[in-house]
């Protein structure tokens, strides 16, 4: 280590000030250019701490971001956290927002296939109850980092059975001539489930952003609707405002 020797808590608690260490470590020390932690046993005989101060720890790092556990596969290093800002008034769709970013897309799927609508699916989708529906729902990844769960539903007239969907969503629809030419767009404020939360590497209970995006052909035909749950902690959405028609306004 840079500063070997047990970790002492000169104030606050110790698991603070190993925190505090590992930070170091990662940042300029002996971890600058590891991707994985070693194990829990290697860590407690280095700082000669026990192993619930190092867990205390590690836990602290994984809710700040610093680090990420990966269920038998260990406590990873995160490095470089993509942090975006999106202007509200493009229609891009992830993939391309990704690469004029600099960063690789890359998606989880989560489940695909042909579903009867929901009452609220057939109402946006200007659908009937008994037309089938694409249902497409992935974990949305920037450089490997989980950036939002998005759960698309398409009109099979615009996307037949899905099978030619691949990566992106929007180049499959543009192929077939149905790329959105309008959207509109919700967003507000939501705590994460249990299971996004997972899915998010964002810690229980933790704030998100809930968008949901109903998308238009050129002639008015809603071909997507999509409802996304994005990191707060990643995302600025920005919109640029102009002062317009006041007509109205006090
Ligand atoms: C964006 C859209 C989403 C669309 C997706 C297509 C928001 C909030 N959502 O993420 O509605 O389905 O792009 O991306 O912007 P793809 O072409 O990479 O699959």
């Amino acid at each position: 280590m840079t500063s070997p020797g047990p970790v002492r808590a000169e104030h606050g608690s110790l698991a603070d000030a190993v925190g505090a260490r590992l930070k170091s470590e990662i940042a300029t020390g002996r971890f600058a250019h590891v991707d994985v932690l070693p194990g829990e046993r290697e860590l407690c005989a280095m700082l000669n701490v026990s192993r619930t101060t190092l867990r205390r720890a590690i836990d602290c790092l994984v809710e700040e971001g610093a680090l990420s556990r990966h269920h038998g596969a260990g406590t990873f290093v995160r490095r470089g956290t993509p942090h975006i800002d999106q202007p509200l008034s493009r229609l891009t769709s992830f993939t391309e927002d990704m690469r004029l970013r600099g960063l690789k897309a890359g998606s989880v799927e989560i489940q695909r296939g042909l579903f009867l609508p929901t009452p609220e699916e057939t109402m946006m989708l200007g659908v009937r109850p008994h037309d089938q529906v694409f249902r497409f729902d992935r974990l949305r990844l920037a450089d490997a980092v989980p950036m939002a769960i998005e759960r698309a539903v398409v009109p099979t007239a615009f996307i037949g059975d899905g099978s030619q969907v691949s990566n992106s969503l929007y180049s499959a629809l543009a192929a077939r001539g149905w790329r959105p030419v309008r959207a509109l767009q919700r967003l507000r404020a939501v705590i994460v489930a249990p299971e996004e939360a997972k899915l998010l590497e964002l810690p229980r209970r933790a704030a998100a952003l809930e968008i949901h995006r109903i998308a238009y052909i050129g002639d008015g035909r809603c071909v997507e609707y999509t409802r996304s749950i994005y990191r707060s902690d990643l995302y600025d959405f920005v919109a640029e405002l102009s002062l317009g028609d006041s007509k109205g306004l006090p």
